[in-house]
């Protein structure tokens, strides 16, 4: 593919797709443009990989997705294809700024945060290891919402990805199914039919997602929702126009907007509906491909492999027996046990509040044959273990890990810690019955858009160094480890970062008008606000910092930019006093004078894939403080490494790894271990007695309390501080002076640069082991019994 391919590829879209001619065409024009192109250029090696599929007769991937957090796609695209030096040439000619037409593209927020962006992530990695697989989602209208500030508190606004032009996708009319909810099971003789009393139309959208190389493309297939009947004419005609309209509008919900939670349960009917409405459509679709090659059901397992990320799609287990018991006639007992064979689940978390549940009567209403089965599901398996004391029925709800764990023939946690804890804890009874059935598979992250695409500069650098096979294999980064000893690379290293930072530096002036000094320490935390990731831990920290910068402004401080991004979910009330909170002390601390050369707070609204592209290059230490046990993986932690950052960290979910990977040495640890947060959680008191116990975060508590910070309202964070003290569940008082001495000793390494950048290039030429390469290799060995086609 040469430049001058692009180019006329370009440009004939520009006249043909868009009705433009070069002299007038805008920026979204040429972003489209240029996107249709290059969607043109995936096209052969996307017939190709399915024609590959099909000839060899293989078994595929389907994974299935509430969320899919892909972010930009053009840039992720043309680096993959291996075009990037001739698209910023050919816009040269035009004079248009490359940039500026990347920056165009929407970003396609499907996704809450590590979930969704995990699933993202794999999706590269499949089709660079040309593995066939197939990503079921959602195509919401609607993404995560966007996130304003005001008056320092989150405002949500909708987002909307699809009103300025989704280039990648094709519709496929064709491939339709009718979905239905409710109605009744009629019962003949040992046969039961499922006759539901509504139902809407799920339509699938393909993005084809193209490969490191461009020698693969898999197909993500994400459902729309869509009337069975489009519009009702007779009332039309009645003059009853809007309620004409109802049943478009009503069917059309189900596929409106992300539910924008993380981590905490949302028991609504509709989200019900949608996990259903996605996994049945798909259960079709895999079932109508696998029929359109083979004839018997029962090999169903030599050919499908389906892989539930997390609970959202665990109603793919009755479903796929319903498909095969009640409308094949397949034995109920070899129905559950082929689904099993097919089936497998990925859990991501452990916090009670975050496992699904539905309510019995909710489900027997919405998927009264469902229910049923799952009844018969739980009694056979209560039957083969008679020694079995929890059930998937609980208290008139349906525990929907319990389920998916009953009809996978393998269940993994994300990090070793978390798939340890996993084993002892949610599903220890699960575990002893079925010992071989949990498996661990560490997250990785794709390097192609952590690094390569991201980081532009230490890219160059590293290809320069080692040349560029680490990019389809990271591990290939510890050949930078004898350059650590040359001054030379070092230099670079460091020249990297520093331009990296100083470009944030103006983003930041540009954008949040703060003046940030590019040679201090960038101090990044950025992901959902959660009280157990603690970022209200970082913010006493601070506060405590800022006290203590007061008292003695020459003491030959650090000088450091606290820098922070999150949303937090709309529903929750104290996640969101925790971002105002932070406003508020960045509101205060940035007008200091005494302080302000040496502490600057900002927090950058709106976190997504995008801001996260631009911060992360240019972090140097990687706040990842979440109370021990509570966090099951983490992947910023990872990309940050990746990308030089050092971490100041809690013993928790990947950190562990990263951690024995890049080696103590060069990692910032504190905090209390999973075992001891769960023995100090008993201990009467712990948290008033840790604030007794600590002047320094009693003095930043007592400032918060005195409304310092919030200037004639000291009430403001009153729960925040109440929390603290009576409660504090995720034990920020007494994990807080350990993170306070840790951060003093990252000060005062800081301070030996040369110490500092050592260290950081350690933490990159030892992070090759989290690609998500390595993480779908796991995955493809251990759980779907698949290999790589070449
Ligand atoms: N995670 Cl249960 C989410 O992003 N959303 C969720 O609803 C649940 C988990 C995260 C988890 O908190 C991180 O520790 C993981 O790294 C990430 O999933 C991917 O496994």
């Amino acid at each position: 593919m040469t430049k001058a391919g692009l180019r006329q590829g370009m440009l004939h879209h520009l006249k043909y797709s868009l009705g433009k001619d070069p002299a007038h065409a805008q920026v979204r024009d040429w972003r489209v443009a240029l996107s249709l192109a290059v969607r043109d250029r995936i096209v052969d090696p996307w017939f190709a990989a399915t024609r590959a599929t099909y000839g060899g007769r293989h078994k595929r991937v389907y994974y299935l997705s509430m969320e899919f957090l892909i972010g930009r796609l053009l840039e992720d695209a043309i680096v993959n294809l291996g075009l990037l030096d001739e698209a910023e040439e050919v816009f040269r000619e035009y004079d248009v700024s490359f940039g500026d037409v990347l920056a165009n593209e929407p970003d396609a927020a499907l996704g809450n945060g590590g979930l969704g962006r995990l699933a993202a992530c794999f999706l590269d990695s499949l089709s660079t290891l040309a593995c066939p697989a197939y990503g079921y989602g959602i195509r919401y209208e609607h993404g995560l919402f966007r996130q304003r500030f005001v008056d320092g508190r989150q405002v949500e606004e909708p987002e909307t990805w699809l009103s300025d032009t989704h280039a990648w996708e094709f519709q496929r009319p064709e491939a339709a199914f009718e979905i239905g909810f409710g109605g009744e099971v009629a019962e003949t003789g040992s046969r039961a039919l499922w006759q539901p009393g509504e139902s809407v139309i799920a339509e699938a959208h393909d993005t084809p997602i193209i490969g490191w190389r461009g020698n693969w493309a898999n197909t993500l297939r994400l459902w729309s929702a869509r009337p069975t009947r489009l519009f009702d004419l007779e009332r039309f005609n009645r003059g009853e126009f809007a309620a004409a309209a109802e049943p478009e509008a009503l069917a059309r919900t189900i596929s409106r907007v992300l539910y924008p939670d993380d981590t905490t349960e949302q028991g609504k009917a509709l989200r019900l509906k949608q996990e259903y409405f996605f996994t049945a459509a798909s259960l079709r679709d895999i079932l109508r491909r696998f029929r359109s090659e083979y004839d018997d059901l029962r090999k169903l397992p030599l050919k499908v492999a389906i892989q539930l990320n997390d609970t959202h799609p665990a109603i793919a287990g009755p479903e796929l027996v319903r498909l095969l018991h009640d409308e094949n006639g397949i034995d109920f007992d070899d129905a559950v046990a082929i689904a099993r064979a097919c089936l497998s689940y990925t859990n991501h978390t452990l916090m009670p509040e975050a496992l699904e549940r539905w309510s019995e009567a909710l489900l027997g209403s919405l998927l009264p044959r469902h229910m049923k089965l799952i009844e018969r599901i739980d009694d056979t398996h209560a039957r083969q273990h008679p020694d079995r004391k929890m059930r998937i029925r609980e208290d008139g709800d349906v525990r929907m890990g319990e389920l998916s764990f009953v009809m996978a023939h393998k269940v993994n946690g994300v990090s070793a810690l978390h798939t340890d804890l996993m084993r002892q804890t949610v599903f220890a009874e699960l575990n002893r019955l079925h010992p071989d059935r949990i498996v661990n598979e560490t997250n990785g992250v794709t390097p192609r858009r952590w690094l390569l695409s991201c980081n532009p500069r230490l890219s160059a650098l590293i290809d320069r160094t080692i040349g560029n096979d680490w990019v389809g294999d990271l591990e290939r980064l510890s050949e930078l480890e004898p350059h650590v000893e040359d001054s030379g690379f070092r230099a670079d290293f460091a020249a990297a970062k520093a331009e990296n930072k100083a470009e944030l530096a103006r983003f930041i002036l540009e954008t949040e008008n703060i003046a940030v000094d590019p040679e201090a320490m960038f101090d990044i935390q950025i992901k959902r606000i959660h009280e157990y990731k603690r970022q209200h831990m970082n913010i006493l920290e601070t506060i405590a910092l800022w006290q203590a910068i007061r008292d003695n402004p020459d003491a030959g401080w650090t000088p450091r930019v606290k820098i922070f991004a999150g949303k937090a979910a709309p529903g929750y009330v104290l996640a969101k006093k925790i971002i105002h909170l932070i406003n508020d002390v960045a509101r205060l601390v940035n007008s200091d004078p005494v302080t302000s050369s040496l502490l600057k707070v900002v927090f950058m609204p709106n976190y997504n894939v995008t801001l996260a592209e631009r911060l992360i290059p240019a972090a140097d230490l990687s706040e990842q403080i979440s109370t021990a046990g509570k966090e099951a993986s983490g992947t910023g932690n990872m990309k940050l490494a990746l990308n030089g950052a050092l971490t100041i960290g809690t013993r928790d979910g990947a950190n562990v790894e990263i951690r024995e990977r890049v080696g103590a040495e060069n990692f910032f640890l504190f905090g209390m271990t999973a075992p001891e947060a769960v023995a100090r959680r008993a201990v009467p008191d712990h948290a008033t007695r840790a604030i007794e116990a600590s002047p320094v975060l009693a003095r930043a508590i007592a400032a918060i309390e005195a409304g310092v910070f919030s200037p004639g309202d000291p009430e403001r964070y009153r729960d925040v501080v109440e929390n603290l003290r009576w409660s504090d569940y995720f034990l920020v008082c007494s994990d807080f002076d350990s993170y306070y001495a840790s951060q003093r000793e990252a000060d005062a390494v800081f301070m030996d640069r040369d110490r500092w950048i050592r260290m950081s290039v350690r933490n990159t030429a030892r992070s090759g082991w989290f690609s998500s390469d390595r993480t779908i290799r796991g995955y493809m060995n251990d759980i779907w019994g698949v290999q790589s086609i070449v």
